[in-house]
């Protein structure tokens, strides 16, 4: 196949997690809903705030306001990790982040499969974060054989899967009906599955240890559990889930809502109990499929992030069983610390920022020596914020439990093992930081030497 018949690794990307929505919404039905509430929040607030409506206009986002962010599955081995490594691949996404989920008492350890590349997020930023149960955290020795015993048998992928994936790195790419295959193959591997591999004793004994665990251990496949579209405000979206026949989680995760939004807000429908037939003909049920939302804003710099952590902790402390109202009340008290201006935020070094010539600033040439900071205060260069394009695992463990039904935390405290998630990934995680502070890094000197005079 010529190289020129391939389809690039974005389009793969785009394509898929459409297939991905499409099937989701055939399968939960209140995910549909969810997409209209926030479709029709979005809207109210795109035709209320005419400035925001141009800047993303202006920044290429509005015709991609739609599309999914990002979607979440759990996995039980390591051969099953390295070959979901294998599969974003073919769709652009590599391993970013390290997350220990355990020390907020559920048993897993995760990466976020994404883009990296500016012009791949901006095309379409689609991401999965992926869990990897932890069995060594199980405490009863029998119970961890057998949820071993039960993993080993079976195979995630599909054959037509595997070949793809192969066809893919023989052939560095994939054309057209290709990478239709893959999609479709792929795709199976997300699927809900109604039958359930074990018995109901089973089920039940892996559901008493942790919830977690019977989700990933009992079904054919790592249904994706949930999927995540952009909302535009989410206070508001939080707010009519009832009345449009959702049962939002308590309280929205992250920062508080802010002048000048920082990291990633999310809140959530919570997971559907649905129907399973288990082996030996039993019906039972199963909670684990639900509907997200977010809304993101900029990416901090290890110092910002710190200050993020602190004032986070600060807050919880006091925030403890209040409702969503109090709750943002309390956050937003606290974080009345956090500088709420891009000049402060970039100034102290709390935020990440892309730099470009303005338009004053035209083709470049002929300036003088002169320091960043005169540029842009001369108005000839112009600082955005990094789009934060990662987790956070305060949040995640907010989420993960608000839909595991409350208080099923074991207590696994400190124990993160990146080293061991790396082994079973097969690979190096990205450092979030380090990527973020290398686009930074290349526009800064992109700009000066625009500048700078020849
Ligand atoms: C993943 C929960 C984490 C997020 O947005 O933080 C997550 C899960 O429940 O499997 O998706
Ligand atoms: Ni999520």
């Amino acid at each position: 196949v010529p190289v020129s018949r391939f389809l690039s690794s974005d389009d793969i990307r785009e394509r898929f997690a459409q297939a991905m929505s499409a099937m989701y919404q055939a399968e939960v039905p209140q995910y549909g809903t969810l997409l209209e509430l926030v479709e029709r929040v979005n809207r109210e607030t795109l035709e209320a705030d005419p400035a925001l409506a141009e800047r993303l206009a202006a920044h290429g986002e509005l015709e991609r306001l739609d599309a999914e962010r990002h979607g979440a599955i759990r996995v039980g081995t390591a051969e099953e990790l390295a070959m979901l490594r294998r599969l974003f691949a073919v769709m652009g996404m590599v391993p970013v982040g390290y997350y220990d989920l355990s020390a907020a008492g559920v048993p897993v350890h995760a990466t976020a499969f994404r883009p990296i590349d500016e012009t791949a997020l901006a095309r379409n930023p689609f991401r999965v974060f992926t869990s990897l149960l932890r069995l060594e955290l199980i405490e009863s020795q029998a119970l961890r054989e057998r949820a071993t015993a039960i993993l080993a048998r079976r195979d995630i992928f599909t054959e037509g899967c595997r070949e793809s994936i192969a066809l893919h790195e023989a052939q560095g790419g994939l054309d057209e009906e290709q990478s239709e295959r893959f999609i479709a193959e792929a795709l199976e591997t997300f699927r809900w599955h109604r039958e359930a591999t074990v018995d109901l004793e089973t089920y039940e004994a892996l559901n008493a240890e942790h919830r977690l665990i019977a989700d990933v251990v009992c079904f054919r496949g790592p249904h994706i559990n949930h999927l995540t579209p952009r909302t535009l405000n989410i206070d508001e979206a939080q707010r009519r889930m009832p009345d449009a026949g959702m049962n939002p989680k308590a309280v929205i995760e992250g920062p508080p809502r802010r002048a000048c939004p920082i990291l990633l807000r999310q809140t959530s429908f919570k997971a559907l109990e649905e129907g399973i037939r288990f082996a030996g003909e039993r019906q039972g049920t199963h909670t684990a499929r639900f509907g997200e939302i977010e809304q993101r804003g900029m990416a901090l710099t290890a110092r910002g992030r710190e200050l993020y952590d602190r004032l986070l902790g600060d807050a919880r402390r006091r925030t403890a069983g209040l409702d969503n109202e109090a709750h943002q009340r309390v956050l937003g008290e606290t974080f009345a610390d956090f500088p709420n201006d891009e000049k402060t935020l970039r100034r102290e070094g709390l935020a990440f920022f892309n730099y470009r010539l303005s338009e004053a600033g035209g083709t470049g040439g002929c300036v003088e020596s002169a320091s960043l900071e005169e540029l842009l205060e001369r108005g000839l260069v112009s600082a955005r914020p990094l789009t934060y394009e990662d987790f956070l695992p305060v949040s995640a463990a907010g989420i993960f439990q608000s839909n595991l039904g409350g208080e099923n935390g074991g207590n696994y405290t400190g124990s993160a093992n990146r080293e061991a998630f790396e082994q079973a990934l097969g690979a190096p995680v990205a450092d979030e930081l380090a990527l973020y502070a290398e686009r930074e890094r290349v526009s800064r000197e992109r700009v000066l030497k625009a500048l700078s005079a020849e």
